[in-house]
């Protein structure tokens, strides 16, 4: 089913040059961009984003790291896109991420690990809309 996932290349990838690499690897895995934008987050919009983990005991050094630089945010539309993503992701702790993947490659840590993306239909569409609205969203017409 052709779906859309929500995509962030981290502070660390943005920081490191990798965003050409990385769009690379979402294209070669049958992701198309719909809809990307450049951007430095606030503590309030990353506390907003990540208000599932508000709590938790890597909060705070997960906002810290989120808005230490710009990040990529983006759109991918493809067949079965929220799977697809997280696999060419891989897993969140690089020491288990299968080889090949993005984390597995560039992710220096559990936190410092480089990529985001949607874990559900759900939160793809809240994700989307957190960040575009959808006059950004292109309509792929080939
Ligand atoms: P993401 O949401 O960024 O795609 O990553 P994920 O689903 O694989 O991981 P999640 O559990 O949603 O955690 C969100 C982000 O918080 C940081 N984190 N640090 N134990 C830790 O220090 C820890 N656990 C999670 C990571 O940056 C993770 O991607
Ligand atoms: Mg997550």
């Amino acid at each position: 089913m052709l779906e859309r996932t929500f995509s962030i290349i981290k502070p660390d990838a943005v920081g490191r040059n990798l965003i050409g690499d990385i769009y690379h690897r979402f294209e070669n895995a049958g992701l198309s961009i719909i809809a990307a934008r450049m951007l430095h987050l606030t503590r309030e919009q990353a506390e907003g984003f990540y208000a599932e983990h508000k709590g938790k005991p890597f909060f705070d050094p997960l906002i810290k790291f989120m808005t230490s630089g710009p990040i990529m945010v983006q759109v991918l539309e493809g067949e079965d896109a929220i799977r697809r993503h997280r696999e060419v992701i891989g897993a969140t702790d690089p020491k288990k991420a299968q080889a090949g993947t993005i984390r597995a490659d560039y992710a220096a840590s559990v936190q410092q690990n480089a990529v985001h993306g949607s874990d559900s239909v759900t939160s793809a569409e809240r994700e989307i809309a957190y960040f575009f609205s959808d006059e950004d969203i292109c309509i792929r017409t080939r």
